[in-house]
């Protein structure tokens, strides 16, 4: 049954766990009454702007800040010359070197737009007019300035990505059937509709940051390690944010340099990173190469996977884009081998942004599949259902629930598969060439410890708090329709707060993990504090509910009722004024019982407590099958996606009307990296060229078609507490081989580097 099947719009169970709910926050945004971090209004604003280098590799041997100075409404400049004092935090991990002094405005220039200056003014016209007239000197040096650069060379292999079993080469070399191909994706870019940037203030030794943010306790670490001063003292604010797709996870060059600002000023800053800065400030998706071998017998029983791939990072940090991430776990193979290097280039450090690894995997493994099919004249949904994994072959262990199978069983009936004919360039509606083509696509589950506080009000009203974080995804709702479902009260009845680093610790919103993991935080607490309201209300001498002689209660319709009528019943506010309590407050987290406060610390500030998809007795991952029609005009070579139908198993659903639009918004990304996103370097200088919206495509609601989503997806309660797999990932994964499969099957046109653009085709 498809999730648009299983139930209407507008039910009075839309509000509990499991219902379409529509977001709790959205009426904010889209009237604009949601304050965003650089829209705070804060007295006595000064205005920091960045200065980029222009060059890729070198020094920066002086800048001459007078005339800068002397522009109007200057306040501050800084350059290489000022020793900021800052200290390099720890990394994600929590691993920190001792006492390194951290220079967020560097003299060695690693990369093309790096912040080298930064510039302070009474208002932004005058901080850009001044920053202007900076005489900047460079000592330019030798650089490499991408992975296609002959200079780049092989690059280092990273012994952690490095997997293999059974004895690949061998089972290749005897295979009676082989494919050998290679795959190559540019770099791609979150451009979330929210540029970063950020206003921050000081309080003497207080720091607040309004700050776009993934994380708010992990960045509010860094700022505290930066300054050297107590975590406490640090509050990150980050109630709204306007996309992240991964490039918000942590406090990076910029937010230290505003931070330093304003405490020299003396007064509050705020520093907007500008649209083409967005390019360059952060990493986007690293640029990868992979190839791909494939062995078989002539009936497609896969014998053999051999994987080599590579992926671009900074020559001052490692970023593996894991080519290899997908595919060990796709597919049934004896001998398999994969090993990935990294190949250092003056660049920004590359990040994560949506299903990172498993992303250009399984657009090497879903394409080269796809190539075998054809190799062998079988039909590309056979290929996959006769490989079918039983188990994880990686790990060993079993799946906790895998139900691919009946993704790409019902993704095909609904794509109506079956009439698809073999043979490329057979479909057509006159000069129209019709293609369909399959890509499969995982997410591992993830999962983290998480805190919550439940408060109940003596109006009834329940409050959930956390400083976990919503970009858009739902969390705000999800946790609201948690809280509803324990006290079975209306939605309506219940407030959420969240991304606050003052609030309690949280997972990041990252990873695909944060559903799962704050949801078992909020659902704890809130059950502890029914079971202390049922506790009270038949124990208090003032409780109506006292002497009905019963040992629990009901919650629901919004009343506390005694089991099968047999009593009299309340309301929350009802039993509240009986209690004669006008707040009851309960905190709960999902770390082990008797862990330490530093251990608490480090949960939420740190991934130290992350628990991977292999880590139990289970290998655990969200799956999905997509299904994707092309039309792609003869003459011209353009490519319109005109369907999409996608099937997915996530586990038990929180909200599926959330859900689709999280499967929908990864679909129309993957559409997106297929046919329009590239990142492109200019050769001479390592520059990024493209820098804004107008030269970096990305999709349009007139690019996009009907996209069909169904889940098959059942609870998994060894992914999570209650039972639901992430599922705001793994959307965009398999997208692209989908599409370059159904190119092909359009065309006869292999186009192995994306994006499909049109003069690939003709
Ligand atoms: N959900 C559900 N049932 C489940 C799991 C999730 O109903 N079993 C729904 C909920 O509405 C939940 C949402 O899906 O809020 C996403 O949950 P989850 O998969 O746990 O992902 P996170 O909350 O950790 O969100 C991060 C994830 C990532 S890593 C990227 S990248 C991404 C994404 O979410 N960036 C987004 N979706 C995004 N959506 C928006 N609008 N903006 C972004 O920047
Ligand atoms: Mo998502 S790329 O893990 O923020």
């Amino acid at each position: 049954m498809t999730i648009m099947e299983t139930r209407k719009h507008g039910d009075a169970s839309d509000g509990m766990i499991g219902g379409r709910q529509t977001r709790f926050e959205g009426q904010l945004k889209v009237t604009g009454a949601a304050t965003y971090a650089l829209e705070y209004p804060v007295e006595g604003l000064a205005h920091a702007v960045l200065v980029q280098s222009t060059i890729p590799a070198g020094q920066v041997v002086s800048i001459d800040t007078s005339k800068t100075l002397a522009a109007p409404g200057v306040l501050l400049v800084l350059t290489p010359e000022d020793d900021l004092g800052l200290i390099t935090a720890s990394d994600w991990h929590g691993n920190r070197p001792e006492n390194q002094p951290y220079h967020p405005l560097p003299r060695e220039v690693r990369f093309n737009g790096e912040s080298i200056a930064a510039v302070v003014a009474e208002t932004r016209e005058q901080a850009v007019e001044a920053a202007r007239l900076l005489d900047i000197v460079y000592a330019e040096a030798p650089s490499v300035v991408s992975l296609d650069d002959p200079s780049a060379g092989e690059g280092k292999a990273v012994d952690m990505l490095n997997v293999a079993w059974g004895d690949a080469e061998a089972a290749l070399a005897t295979a009676p059937v082989m494919i050998e191909a290679e795959y190559s994706t540019p770099r791609e870019y979150h451009v979330a509709m929210e540029p970063h940037g950020l206003t921050v203030k000081w309080d003497g030794d207080q720091l607040t940051v309004w700050e776009p943010s993934q994380w708010s306790h992990g960045m509010a670490r860094s700022y505290a390690e930066w300054f050297a001063i107590p975590y406490e003292n640090v509050r990150l604010i980050s109630p709204f944010i306007g996309g992240g797709f991964g490039s918000k996870g942590a406090a990076l060059a910029y937010s230290a340099v505003a931070a330093f600002a304003a405490r020299k000023l003396g007064r509050p800053v705020k520093l907007a990173v500008t649209r083409p800065q967005n390019f360059t400030s952060y990493g986007g998706r690293a640029a990868t190469r992979q190839t791909i071998r494939l062995g078989a017998t002539e009936d497609g029983v896969l014998q053999a996977i051999v994987h080599r791939g590579a992926s671009e990072t900074s020559i001052y940090a490692d970023w593996p884009e894991q080519t290899g991430a997908a595919t060990s776990i796709l597919y049934k193979v004896e001998n398999f081998s994969s090993q990935h290097r990294i190949v250092p280039v003056n660049t920004v450090t590359p990040g994560a942004l949506r299903g990172p690894g498993k992303n250009p995997s399984a657009y090497g493994i879903e394409c080269a599949m796809d190539e075998l099919a054809w190799k062998l004249g079988m039909d590309p949904l056979e290929l996959r259902l006769k490989n079918y994994a039983d188990r994880d072959y990686q790990s060993g262990k079993p799946w906790s629930t895998r139900r691919l199978r009946e993704a790409l069983m019902e993704g095909a009936e609904a794509f109506g598969w079956s009439k698809r004919s073999h043979q490329p360039r057979s479909m057509r509606e006159g000069r129209t060439l019709i293609g369909w083509g399959i890509g499969c696509g995982t997410f591992p589950v993830i999962q983290a410890p998480s805190e919550a506080m439940i408060r109940i009000l003596g109006s009834g009203r329940v409050e959930v708090v956390s400083g976990a974080i919503d970009m858009g995804q739902g969390t705000y709702t999800i946790l609201a329709q948690t809280a509803a479902d324990v006290f079975g009260v209306p939605v309506s009845q219940v407030d959420v707060t969240l991304g606050d680093s003052r609030l309690p610790g949280s997972a990041i919103a990252g990873g695909s993990m944060l559903a799962g993991s704050i949801l078992g935080a909020v659902h704890k607490a809130a059950t502890a504090a029914r079971d202390e309201l049922i506790g009270l209300a038949l124990s208090d001498g003032n409780s109506p509910l006292r002497d009905t002689g019963a040992n629990t209660l009901t919650f629901g319709d919004g009343r506390i009722s005694v089991p099968r009528g047999e009593g009299p019943s309340l309301t929350l506010p009802e039993l509240m004024a009986a209690l004669g309590r006008d707040e009851l407050e309960i905190r709960r987290n999902t770390l082990p019982d008797g862990a330490t406060a530093q251990e608490h610390y480090q949960a939420w500030t740190t991934m130290a407590k992350v628990q991977g998809p292999t880590m139990g007795d289970y290998s655990m991952h969200s799956w999905c099958a997509h299904f994707a029609e092309v039309r792609v005009d003869e003459d011209f070579g353009t490519v319109r996606v005109s369907r999409m139908v996608s099937a997915f198993d996530c586990g038990r659903l929180y909200n599926p009307r959330l859900v689709e639009s999280q499967w929908r918004g990864g679909i129309i990304m993957g559409i997106g990296q297929a046919l329009l996103e590239e990142g492109l370097v200019d050769q001479r200088n390592g520059r990024m060229m493209n820098s804004n919206v107008g030269d970096y495509l990305v999709p349009t609601n007139s690019d996009i078609p009907d996209i069909q989503v169904i889940s098959v997806g059942v609870p998994d309660f060894s992914a999570s507490a209650l039972g639901g797999k992430g599922v705001g990932e793994v959307g965009i994964v398999g997208v692209a081989p989908a599409i370059a499969n159904a190119v092909f099957h359009a065309t006869g046109k292999r186009v192995r580097d994306l994006p499909i653009t049109l003069e690939k085709l003709i």
